[in-house]
């Protein structure tokens, strides 16, 4: 049995559930439960706080466990980093008053900077060659500018409007963050391949989401061109239709290259393009 420790509550939980659910794996900490056990995979999962999880992860308690990069550098436990999971996407980022001054990361020699990222920063400050005055405090590091503790500050960032409405301009990122799946450094060989199913659904969960599959029909003259634009996984399927001169063709697509594909395709004679989202992606 597998132990995975899981953010209780908070921006990760659902997600992190969500992503087991594709994998087929159910689990649920409802009614404030701290442990469940997952029906059809040997999975036990823990309901922690995110702040805690790099901790049991190292001690052994849990096995592995789902939590931002940002905590995991933070807290610098020896864990393993094993696999980005696509979602909690954030950057840590230096903020300052929108109406003052700001010269670079020399300018903050001396200064006084709010975060609950203390570790972090003091790094990414030593290697900028910049002594300045840490305030660490838990939460709400986005008023300290505004209330006279701080003359700037290091938070996480997402959709940058937090930073807006407290008057606050970003000037400098630290680190870009996710989720990850982190994991004990020495896993014992029955748990590492548990790990290893467990990581193997989820990178073709999280594949899938990222690709789309398309259907289109093409005059068999144009079949070259079609074919050179849609490479496809090992190459695309090419079906005769029942009308003669014509073929359908199927193939996989880049969600981020998306709409320049789709173009590409019709300026190049296709018709009748079809988009199909894809549950699993295997290869
Ligand atoms: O109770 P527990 O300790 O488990 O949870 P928590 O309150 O410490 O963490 P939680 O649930 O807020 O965040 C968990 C993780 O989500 C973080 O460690 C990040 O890895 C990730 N994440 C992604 C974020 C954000 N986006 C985010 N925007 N965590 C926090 N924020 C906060 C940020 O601190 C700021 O206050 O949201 C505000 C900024 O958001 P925008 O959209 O206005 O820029
Ligand atoms: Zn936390």
């Amino acid at each position: 049995m597998l132990k995975i420790a899981i953010q209780k509550s908070g921006r990760l939980y659902e997600d992190s559930v969500a992503l087991l659910k594709a994998c087929s794996i159910g689990i649920s900490n409802g009614g404030g439960r701290l442990r469940s056990v997952a029906s059809n995979f040997p999975l036990e999962a823990y309901f922690l706080r995110d702040d805690d999880i790099p901790q049991y992860v190292e001690d052994g308690v849990a096995d592995c466990g789902i939590v931002g990069e940002n905590v995991v550098f933070e807290k610098n436990k020896k864990v393993s980093v094993e696999e980005p999971m696509g979602f909690g996407k954030c950057r840590l980022s230096l903020a300052v008053p929108k109406a003052n001054y700001f010269g670079g990361i020399g300018s903050l020699q001396g200064a006084r900077i709010a975060t609950s990222y203390p570790h972090l920063l003091r790094t990414f400050l030593a290697k900028n060659n910049v002594e300045a005055d840490i305030h660490e405090i838990s939460g709400s590091v986005e008023i300290t500018t505004g209330i006279g503790l701080a003359d700037c500050i290091c938070d996480l960032v997402s959709t940058g409007s937090t930073l807006i409405s407290n008057g606050l301009r970003e000037v400098q990122t630290i680190l870009e963050s996710q989720a990850v799946m982190i994991a004990s450094e020495n896993l014992e060989a029955g748990k590492r391949e548990i790990l290893d199913k467990l990581l193997f659904r989820m990178r073709a969960v999280n594949r899938s989401k990222n690709h789309k599959y398309i259907l289109l029909n093409a005059p068999d003259d144009k079949l070259a061109d079609i074919i050179r634009i849609l490479p496809g996984m090992k190459s695309p399927t090419v079906l005769p239709l029942a009308a003669s001169g014509w073929s359908s063709v199927h193939s996989v697509v880049q969600e981020d290259r998306f709409w320049e594909v789709i173009e590409d395709l019709k300026a190049n004679g296709a018709e009748g393009i079809l988009v199909v989202p894809i549950e699993k992606m295997v290869v």
